[in-house]
């Protein structure tokens, strides 16, 4: 592995639309945290960037359905954040907004020189214009009935009921959000970055680190590259974002894709970081020095635009320089997600935990353990309350905070609060922890992102305390063998020590609270010194004979009772029982019938009896099949929704009903002629309906 002088760690900017809940902390502040504190207990140049997201259309959302300002909704959320952030320990060195004068600045910087170049490509399309309100419509402001499940209320970019992802031309019937009008199609210009183009370099780029990225960044970056990279349109119709910084009238009223700007937050950010530092170039060595290494912490879902997409406009801007080159991400290490008793986390259903509101009863030491030791890190975790509880009463309270109390207390009264004895080296590897393993250990798992592993690790050494000290029984010894008793205490106290430091990336409050109930002024943090590894001082006893504890003893962790989950346990069976209800109600709705139709009407549907002869996946669509029909003497081919019910094989030879003269539409550019009718069981699961009979192909229902 190569050696970087310095690190920038960068966190995904959170939506200032919402409050952040455990899920995002689980996925990435709290393993971005715990990898900058150790590295700057390790003596390193780290820095901590990230913000909040301000623009994109959620915003705009939110803030028409309020009747207030989009600006009064970013407010509203990055202070929220913000202050549940600090609150939880999460120790950024700059927090931003999208909406700063210095990150719309930079974002047009980068668009400027893209342009310069020519890189970018203008293309005109048709897109959903609201006459009424007067206004282009981004997918998000479509809504309408999915062509794949039916559902009425599907969003132009995806339906949430079959999460199949659509682009508003495929709904049927669309509807503006803004006006309730039917929207019209209008051209419109938009400027597209050409992926396509940095296919080969983007490449290279992600072969270089097929042995150090994760497995799952690095399957969802090839799945895109192997499908072929297109252009990607970069502009919008829309008054909230960062204004095309173009005189050109072709560009009036068109703002950058939220994307676009957005992963520029963290070039921004380092920016503003450096003036607020009092050196406004100092952010350069971060980004421009090839001895220094960008880590972007993310969740899955934001994989590609991090691999990909920012990557991409980096290599556009450094495309013919020789000076103020970009570096590149060293590493993404994306989580998988963190559900919550059992379920996703889902901000639209309501169902999730925010972080503010937690800490308002629950302490922020306890919660950043319980979550480092559930972080999703190849396959998605769990929180629940029951761990949670487990958790901090036996691990935290029990074993850490019941040891650090047993030593500080008995050292007070039998020793006057001062050290006692001088220990060895000998006696200092007699403890049942191989410190050199343990350092290493530590180092390894930190350094691989593998948090959890990083965290036990450090914990292993308070349950090898606890074994110790309780095998030792000082009470005891100092009755017959005052120095024996001495010399337990001494080795406690150094063990203390030692879980000061070891658990400071985890635990930060706590281990300084450690820290000066042994007797030490100032903070840990006052003994970070750049190139000192603080944890390689574990191998030797660190508390020598004479030094004087503070006097004071306190209890580290407060036992969480059945009392203080009990109201938290019903919350979540109310909130699991409500979206029971509102599926029952969903369905409930189906059951109400459609409006009478005359005879004639049903007439109107040609129903035919058909049989598969054949059935193929459909590429970037999972939920399709591709089938080739055969009715009666002529062939049709027809997409249906079926694939997560049916593998093609299980198609072929069926007999079908079709709808047969619906009109022919186009879903992921392939001509679907006709419907298949299939009925919908238990759980969404899908049954085609089969005719039988003889003779029966190509004939009408009777
Ligand atoms: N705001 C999406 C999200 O919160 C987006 C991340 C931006 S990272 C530059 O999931
Ligand atoms: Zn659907």
């Amino acid at each position: 592995m190569p050696q970087f002088q310095r690190t920038l760690v960068t966190t995904a900017l959170p939506y200032a639309n919402g409050p952040v809940h455990l899920g995002h902390l689980a996925g990435v502040y709290l393993p971005a945290d715990l990898f900058v504190r150790y590295k700057r207990l390790q003596g390193e140049d780290v820095v901590h960037i990230g913000g909040s997201d301000e623009h994109g259309v959620p915003i705009t959302i939110t803030a028409e359905k309020e009747g207030i300002t989009p600006g009064d909704v970013v407010d509203r959320y990055h202070r929220m954040n913000l202050d549940a952030f600090r609150r939880c320990g999460i120790s950024f060195d700059y927090y931003g907004r999208t909406s700063s004068e210095l990150h719309h600045k930079t974002a047009q910087e980068f668009f400027l020189e893209i342009e310069r170049k020519g890189i970018f490509a203008r293309k005109t399309e048709k897109l959903f214009y609201d006459a009424r309100a007067g206004r282009f419509l981004s997918d998000r402001y479509v809504t309408g009935t999915c062509p794949i499940c039916g559902n009425t209320e599907a969003n132009g970019d995806q339906c949430e009921q079959c999460g199949t992802h659509l682009s508003p031309l495929e709904l049927i019937n669309p509807k503006s959000k803004l006006s309730d009008a039917t929207p019209e199609l209008r051209e419109t210009l938009h400027w597209y970055f050409p992926l396509g183009r940095f296919q080969k370099q983007l490449e290279a780029f992600v072969d270089t680190h097929a042995d150090d990225w994760r497995a799952n960044v690095l399957n969802y970056t090839r799945t895109w590259l192997n499908q072929g990279l297109n252009d990607r349109a970069i502009t919008r119709d829309l008054s909230w974002g960062i204004t095309v910084p173009l005189q050109d009238p072709e560009a009036e009223g068109k703002v950058l894709y939220v994307w676009f700007d957005a992963v520029l937050g963290y070039v921004s950010f380092t920016k503003e970081w450096a003036a607020q530092t009092g050196s406004p170039d100092r952010w350069k060595e971060y980004w421009q020095d090839p001895h220094s290494r960008v880590v972007n912490f993310i969740g899955k879902d934001n994989v590609v635009f991090h691999t990909l997409m920012l990557p991409a406009i980096l290599m556009a801007w450094n495309e013919g320089r020789s000076d103020s080159i970009y570096n590149l991400a060293d590493n993404v290490p994306a989580s998988e997600f963190m559900n919550f008793e059992g379920r996703k986390f889902s901000k639209s259903r309501n169902y999730a935990v925010y972080l503010g509101e937690f800490l308002e009863k629950f302490p922020a030491e306890a919660l950043r353990y319980s979550i480092a030791m559930n972080y999703p890190e190849n396959k998605d975790s769990d929180f629940s309350w029951t761990d949670f509880q487990n958790r901090t009463n036996g691990e935290l309270a029990d074993t850490l905070g019941n040891f650090i109390k047993r030593s500080v207390d008995f050292t007070n009264s039998r020793f006057e609060g001062v050290v006692p004895h001088n220990c060895t080296r000998a006696e200092w590897e007699s403890l049942g922890v191989n410190w050199a393993d343990t350092i290493r250990q530590l180092d390894e798992a930190f350094e691989g992102f593998h948090f959890r592993e990083a965290v036990s690790a450090a914990m292993d050494i308070a349950r090898a305390a606890n074994r110790f000290l309780t095998g030792a029984e000082p009470w005891k010894a100092i009755k017959e063998d005052r120095e024996a008793a001495a010399r337990t205490m001494a080795l406690s106290l150094n063990l203390c020590h030692a879980l000061s430091i070891a658990l400071y990336p985890v635990l930060p409050e706590t281990a300084n609270r450690i820290h000066s109930m042994l007797g030490f002024q100032g903070t840990i943090e006052s003994l970070f010194k750049r190139g000192v590894p603080l944890l390689q001082s574990l191998t030797e006893p660190a508390l020598l004979m004479g030094h004087r504890l503070s006097g004071a003893s306190e209890i580290l962790f407060t036992k969480i009772d059945d009392a203080m989950i009990e109201p938290e346990l019903r919350h979540i069976e109310q909130l699991l029982a409500d979206a029971q209800a509102r599926e029952a109600g969903a369905t409930a709705d189906k059951m109400e019938f459609k409006p009478l139709i005359e005879f004639d009407d049903f007439q109107k549907v040609d129903l035919r009896a058909a049989s598969v002869i054949s059935a193929e996946k459909v590429k970037k669509a999972s939920k399709l099949l591709k089938l080739q029909l055969q009715v009666g003497s002529s062939t049709r081919q027809v997409l249906a929704g079926v694939a997560e019910h049916y593998s093609p094989e299980e198609m072929v030879g069926k007999n079908v009903l079709l709808v047969a003269n619906l009109a022919p539409r186009t879903i992921r550019g392939e001509v679907s002629e006709g419907m298949l009718l299939a009925v919908e069981g238990e759980a969404g699961k899908l049954y085609m309906i089969e005719p039988q009979g003889e003779k029966i192909n190509g004939n009408s229902i009777q």
